[in-house]
Parts: structure tokens; sequence; C-alpha cells
């Protein structure tokens, strides 16, 4: 089999998307995603100009060599531009590697360790009182683990707590400019989880991500004013970069801690996974470069007893969040998924085959991963320049985001 031709389509159905689309001279084609939030461009400009003439007339069957052309080839490594342009086309050839075996991806890894797959969902909300009500609606609708975000007193709304500052990116010229308190974010964040277990009891995780913004013994301080809460898990605690800063906080506190999404190989999570300094890794397809790195990564992890947790927010396309599930229904370490309900537009040109019932999910039995994209419905919706906010501290200074 060779590849006769790959196509970047770039589209906006509810967000902006890049995805790869693989076409064999056998007539099998895969699509994988390569999509990075608020770079989009320089992934396309990566992938058309430097990678797809490289991949005209290579076997797609040899995906690991192909994998490590791209990677140790680029002699520049690593890297979230790299990654998910590596990422795009690695999933597209595990998708033609499926089709042409007739099965489901996760067989192609071993077949499946379980029969659904336990997911996460976002409940929150400005004040305590709307977020504690958007946990119970989301147990309403039968989830078992819930992410919940508040609004900090004094602070205009922060990440994840109202539609202007959710992780959709800004529409607009120039990124949203958030404005954050670590103190009074600490101060405010065990009073939220108090009133969840108050009213909603222990039958329900609950997770919480802090999105890199605290010091690491201001993490340690968090994990331990919420250990009488149980969380399932604290996620971006720290800059994720800051691997040694997992020492002191994993000192002081026993709440579970998450990390990942911001990773592009194993090097940016070897200490933290050996060191056992997290109980969750976060990786996802398109940011680790693929399936052929992540399910790497997920074995490194299984060793030393750290499951997995896909970061699945909807800035990366149901091609990623349908791999990710995959080798989840395969993975022996599978923690959690995470599941953020894409738009209408989005499934519209994304069809799918995963399904979702009682807060667990499956990513179906289509052969390959099971996404496919429709590309004149995708030509509907044009890119738009879109910005993820940034954070400054109340005197203005730059901070993590
Ligand atoms: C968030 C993400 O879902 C999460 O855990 O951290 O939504 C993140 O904000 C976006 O993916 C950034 O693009
Ligand atoms: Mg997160």
């Amino acid at each position: 089999m060779k590849i006769t031709d790959v196509k970047i389509i770039v589209c906006s159905p509810g967000r902006n998307f890049v995805t790869v689309k693989i076409f064999t001279d056998e007539g099998l084609t895969g699509i994988g995603d390569a999509t990075l939030n608020g770079r989009e461009k320089a992934v396309v400009a990566y992938l058309e100009d430097h990678l797809v003439p490289l991949l005209i007339g290579k076997d797609p069957s040899r995906i690991e060599d192909i994998w490590q052309y791209l990677y140790k080839g680029a002699y520049w490594r690593r890297g979230p531009v790299t990654m998910a342009a590596i990422a795009g086309i690695d999933t597209a050839l595990w998708d033609i590697k499926a089709k042409a075996a007739n099965m489901p991806l996760y067989q192609l890894f071993g077949g499946a360790s379980r029969d659904k797959l336990l997911c996460y969902v976002h409940a929150q909300g400005s004040e305590i009182s709307e977020a504690v009500e958007a946990v119970g609606k989301r147990m309403d609708e039968g989830y078992k683990a819930i992410r919940a975000q508040v609004g900090i007193p004094g602070l205009p709304a922060v990440y994840g707590t109202d539609k202007s500052s959710t992780n959709t990116a800004a529409l607009n010229a120039l990124p949203n400019e958030e404005v954050w308190s670590t103190s009074k974010y600490l101060r405010h964040v065990p009073n939220l989880f108090s009133a969840l277990r108050e009213t909603h009891g222990w039958d329900v995780e609950l997770l919480h991500d802090t999105h890199h913004r605290l010091t690491p013994i201001e993490a340690a301080r968090l994990g331990k004013d919420l250990e009488p809460y149980r969380l399932f898990w604290l996620e971006d605690t720290v800059a994720a970069e800051h691997q040694e800063g997992f020492r002191l906080i994993r000192k002081h506190t026993v709440t579970p801690l998450a990390v990942g999404e911001v990773f592009n190989t194993v090097w940016d999570a070897r200490l933290l996974i050996e060191e056992q300094l997290i109980d969750y890794i976060r990786m996802t397809t398109v940011h680790a470069g693929g399936v052929t790195s992540l399910r790497r990564i997920m074995d490194l992890a299984g060793i030393y007893n750290v499951r997995t947790g896909c970061h699945g927010a909807m800035d990366m396309s149901p091609a990623c969040f349908a791999t990710n599930m995959q080798l989840g229904l395969w993975a022996p370490n599978f923690g959690i998924q995470e599941y953020t309900e894409y738009t209408p537009e989005t499934l519209e040109v994304f069809s799918h085959n995963w399904s979702i019932s009682d807060g667990y999910l499956h990513p179906g039995e289509a052969i390959g991963h099971g996404v496919d994209i429709d590309e004149e419905l995708a030509k509907k919706y044009p890119y738009e320049p879109a910005y993820l906010p940034v954070n400054r501290l109340e005197d203005g200074t730059l901070w993590h985001w």
C-alpha cells in the first residue's frame, strides 16, 4: 500500500480544528487530529510545508518507522507544534491500519481490558451555590465523576467558571486578559468542596483543575486543605514543566495529583511517573505525538501504578477523543476519560461512533477509531482566529494560565 495524498483540513464548526486526512492507493483513508488550540496555523504550516512532501509514496503500514522518521529525522525534537503535527499523521495511519485489519482500533493494541470507560464532565458556577447546583444537575444526568470549578470572590470571572472565560478560545483578535489572586483562590476553593460534600454526599467523584497557577508549597497547602473532601484528583497544580516541584507537594498531601495535558513527550513526564509523584497522567493523543508514543507512555505509567486520565477538552477534535477512548479501552491502567460535550456543528462535521450512558463512555465497534470528517460540510465552517486567555496577577504580573 502507498500513501498517495495527504490533506490538511482546517475548519471551525464551533471552534477551530486541524485534521490530517491520509489517502492510499488501495482506497483506504484515515484521519488524525492535529489541533493546537490558539496556534493552529503553526501546525498547518509544519504539516503542509515540511511533512506532507515526505509522506507521499511511503508505505502507510510502517507506522513506527514513519513516527521515528518524523521525530528523530527533524533533529529539532519535541514541542507542541511538532508533536501535534506528528500526532495527526500517526493517528491517521493507525486509523488506516485498523481499517485494513477490519477491526476497531483497540483490538490492535490487545483488545478490551474493560467493558466501559468511566468519564468525568465539567460543572461550574460564579458562586458556590451555582456550582453546587451545577454538580447536582450533572449527577441527575447520571455522571459519576464531576470536575467542579468556581468563581473567586473579588476576582472577575476566571478560567472555567463562566462562558467568557471557559477554555474555548476567545473569538476575537487578541486574548482575553484575566486577573488572578492565589490567596483569594486558596481561601475559597475548600469552601466549594465542603459545600459539595455537605449537599451531595460521598457517592460522587469530585475533581478540580488549578490550571498551573500555584507554587509547590501553595499546591501542598491546597492539597492538605482538600484532604477532608477526598477528591478523585487535583489537576495541574503547578507549572507542569516543574516536575521536581511535585516532590514537595507529594511530601505534604495525600490528595491524588493529575498532570500532563500540556506534555508532548515521555521526557516531560518521566520523572513524575518513575518517582510516583502523580497518580494520573493526562497526556492525550494529539499533544503527545499520536498513538505510537502515547501507548508507550501509558505502558511506562502502568509500571509505576500511575493511571491514565486523558485530556478530553472540546479543543481536541472527535478524532483525538475517539482515539483516546480506543487506548482507554485497552490500557490496563486506565483511570478516567474527560468528556466535554461537542457542539452540534462539530458533531455534524465529524461523524462518530462512541456512546455515553450512565456516566460511562464506549468508543463503539466501528472499524478504525470510528470518526470521520465530512470535507464538504467542513468548508461551511472556515477558520476563525482565536486565542486562549492570558492571566495576570492583580499587580499586572503575567501569570500561568
Ligand atoms: C482544561 C482544558 O479540560 C481541562 O482540563 O485544562 O480545557 C484547557 O483549558 C484547554 O484544553 C486549553 O486549550
Ligand atoms: Mg486541565
